[in-house]
């Protein structure tokens, strides 16, 4: 009896004592890989003297050539990452914008990592078929678009953040949400990753805070006033981080276009609130305007490698479709379209 309590004793310490060093080991492997995270931005800085790498409150802005892949897939691949991408597609843009985005991001966006896109559609038969890659997957959202015309800015924010709390927040690590009119270019990768990312819009980043269009009305929630702001963001057309992050800044975005509303107030620049809230709650991480670019404005030598480029438009075509409404009818009408999509909640 005793001999048998003495081996159990010998064979608990000795399973410790491996434990131990299995967690030593793994424990010293995670110490290395951050630290060789974490000094890759300070040595890489370096690389575009020509443009700003880093904000005044030390957030990188990530342009091409200030990160190693390498190090970043070293990094990201022993936490077997998912990444998700949301898009609206109404209407006409299904047609129009869906297949090129999709398939380019299909090719180019977190390559070699798994990917879900959250495909919002008023109309599912109009989907176009692509051949995903083996990592990626997809779910579609089918929303009326009855009400989506009245004012998309709101509703996709309200709608982004129901969809991250009933089933996106159990899906996926990071999130992005992007316009569909844009197609990407080359490699959207891990560099982009962080806790709340926003994208520099392209036609702002040569100028300086008094010449951006933030909301200058005081009444309003995003009023910032002159002489503050630092960066100059677009809107729905690149944001993303965490899906908690993601879903504060929605949250917070819906609630303050729905009080200027109720005070009848419009921004006239959907970015507005977003360019408020972010003036609040500093971005961890910046895009430069490589990583989504408007040839619009030509190909400037600091533009070294397009990631995302903006589809040109069509202004009259889709104008027609904005109509006026009532507030109290509009936020009924939001909650009816969102209940038409009720996965389990996790
Ligand atoms: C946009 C403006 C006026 C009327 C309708 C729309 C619209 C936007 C639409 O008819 N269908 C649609 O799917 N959208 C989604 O909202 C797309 O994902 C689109 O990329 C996004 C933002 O609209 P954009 O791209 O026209 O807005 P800007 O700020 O890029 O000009
Ligand atoms: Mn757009």
């Amino acid at each position: 009896m005793t001999k048998i309590r003495t081996t159990c004793g010998r064979l608990t310490m000795v399973s410790l004592t491996a434990l131990f060093v299995v967690w030593l080991y793994f424990k010293r492997s995670l110490e290395l890989t951050t630290l060789e995270y974490q000094t890759e931005y300070s040595q890489l800085n370096c690389k575009r003297p020509e443009v700003s790498t880093l904000t005044s409150w030390s957030a990188p802005i990530v342009w091409d050539g200030t990160f190693q892949r390498n190090v970043l897939e070293n990094h990201y691949r022993k936490q077997k990452i998912t990444v998700g991408l949301t898009v609206f597609a109404i209407g006409k843009y299904i047609d129009k914008y869906l297949k090129n985005f999709l398939t380019s991001a299909n090719r180019f966006f977190m390559d070699g990592h798994k990917v879900i896109f959250y495909i919002i559609v008023d109309n599912t038969s109009k989907i176009p078929y692509i051949e995903l890659g083996p990592l990626r997957t997809f779910k579609v959202v089918q929303v009326k678009k009855e009400n989506w015309w009245q004012d998309a800015s709101m509703m996709c924010m309200k709608m982004i953040g129901d969809f991250i709390e009933r089933f996106i927040k159990c899906e996926v690590d990071y999130l992005f949400c992007m316009d569909v009119d844009q197609v990407f270019q080359s490699d959207f990768g891990l560099e982009t990753l962080d806790d709340s990312i926003a994208q520099v819009h392209a036609w702002s980043y040569k100028k300086t805070e008094k010449d951006f269009p933030y909301e200058r009305n005081p009444q309003s929630k995003a009023y910032i006033p002159l002489g503050q702001g630092y960066y100059y963001y677009h809107h729905a057309a690149v944001f993303g981080g965490t899906p908690l992050s993601v879903l504060t800044l929605t949250k917070e975005c819906y609630e303050s276009i729905r009080k200027d509303k109720e005070k009848k107030l419009r921004q006239y620049h959907d970015e507005s609130q977003l360019n408020k809230y972010y003036l609040e709650n500093r971005p961890a991480k910046l895009l430069s305007p490589e990583y989504l670019w408007d040839y619009v404005l030509g190909a400037p030598a600091d533009i070294k490698n397009v990631k995302i480029s903006s589809t040109p438009k069509e202004y009259a075509q889709v104008l027609l479709h904005i109509i006026s409404f009532e507030q109290e009818q509009h936020i009924k009408e939001i909650e009816e379209t969102i209940a038409l999509y009720r996965p389990p909640l996790c």
